[in-house]
Order: structure tokens, then sequence, then C-alpha cells
């Protein structure tokens, strides 16, 4: 029994130290801030742009309404351009972007920054999901005093995969709705020592039952 106690004693040990050594930092494996340059043929700070934006496909829709600074009265979450998926040419302004990325097998977040352009939850709504079978329809909703909030999901690839980003305007039609800023994919690495971790925490766990019914039974 003691040499058993100091063999997990060890492990645990070597577990913490690499855990120190080495803390669980996530790596972007894909990043969309719209930051992309626009022509700005409306000369006023805005554009509508089909059929693409830095790699996303309007796939219904007008498309892709990019906004410079405060324009629309809000800044953006970062940098000096979001988007809104409610965007112009009423009264068919609702559109819907996708983007595909090749992600090898791993645990990942997913995660956007949302903010609700108008005070009327039923018009800034912004759907998303990933295809195919990660992520299902998923609403989001708010009002601009919310100000932004950072959605965020973690999944699993138990094999690489190419996966699908969508996003679409939801809501009433009418060329205001919600805005997004920076689109992110980082993948979370799990490291060993975690796993090594746990399962001494585990052995120790056991150890301490087996003593506990052991000292009841003698
Ligand atoms: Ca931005
Ligand atoms: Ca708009
Ligand atoms: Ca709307």
């Amino acid at each position: 029994m003691l040499n058993r106690v100091k063999l997990l004693a060890a492990a645990v040990s070597v577990s913490v130290c690499a855990i120190a050594a080495t803390p669980a930092s996530a790596t972007t494996v894909f990043f969309s801030g719209f930051e992309t340059p626009i022509a700005d043929t409306n000369n006023n700070g805005w554009d509508v742009i089909n059929p693409l934006f830095e790699g996303w496909a309007v796939t219904a829709g007008p498309g892709i309404e990019v906004q410079k600074g405060n324009i629309g009265g809000a800044n953006p979450y970062a940098g000096n351009q979001k988007i809104e998926l409610d965007s112009d040419f009423a009264p068919d302004s609702n559109s819907a972007m996708a983007q595909s990325v090749n992600l090898a097998a791993g645990t990942y977040e997913f995660s956007f920054a949302y903010l609700g352009r108008t005070g009327d939850v039923n018009t800034n709504g912004i759907g998303y999901s990933i295809d195919t079978g990660v992520l299902a329809d998923t609403l989001v909703t708010g009002v601009r005093s919310d100000g932004w909030e950072i959605i965020s999901h973690i999944f699993t690839l138990d094999t690489a995969q190419t996966i699908t980003m969508n996003f679409w305007a939801s809501g009433t039609d009418d060329t205001r709705g919600g805005y997004l800023d920076n689109v992110q994919i980082s993948a979370v690495p799990l490291p060993p020592a975690v796993l090594l971790f746990g399962a001494a925490l585990g052995g120790l766990g056991w150890l301490g039952r087996r003593r506990k019914k052991a000292a009841l039974t003698a």
C-alpha cells in the first residue's frame, strides 16, 4: 500500500509541474474581423457586398452590409468595421452568409461578438449554425442597450472535417438588425498532463475510499 501511495503522489506532482509549465492556451485557427477595406460606393461609410466578403459567401438576400466606424450609431466591437445581415434594399433585406473551414480532429471554441442595432428584439435577431451536425440552428437577439456580447460554443471533432459556419438575419425584414464582429474559431488543446492529473486524482479518490472502508471494517 505504501508503494502505491508514493507512486500516486509522484504522478500528481509531475502533472502539476507540467500544467504550470505549459498552460493550455487556445490557438486561433479562423478569424474574421470584417476589416477588409470596402469600396464605399455609397460614399457615406457603408456598403452592401455580394457575392463574397472576407471569405463569406452570400447565401440569401441582397448581401453583407459592412459599416465603418459608428455608422448606425454603434462602434464596432473591434477595429473600424462591423457587419449587419439585415442588409439594405427593402423589403427583402434579410441576408445570409456562409464560410467553410477545414479542421483537424480536436476540441474547438467557436465565438463571435453580437450587438442588437435597435430597441426591438423582434428585428435584431441573428441565426447561426455549424454544418454538418456540429451546431444546430441557434438564435441570438438583444437590444442596443445590452452592449456587445460574446457568444461562444465548444465543440469536438472526432476526425478531420470541413465545417461550414452559417449566419442569417432573423426577424423583421426592415434593413435594421443585429451586428456581428470578430467571428473566431480557436483550438482548445487538452494537454496529456490534464488527463494524467485527472487519472491521478481519480486514483487518490479510489485509494481514499478503500482506506475509509478498511478503517470501518477494522
Ligand atoms: Ca471589426
Ligand atoms: Ca441594414
Ligand atoms: Ca430586422
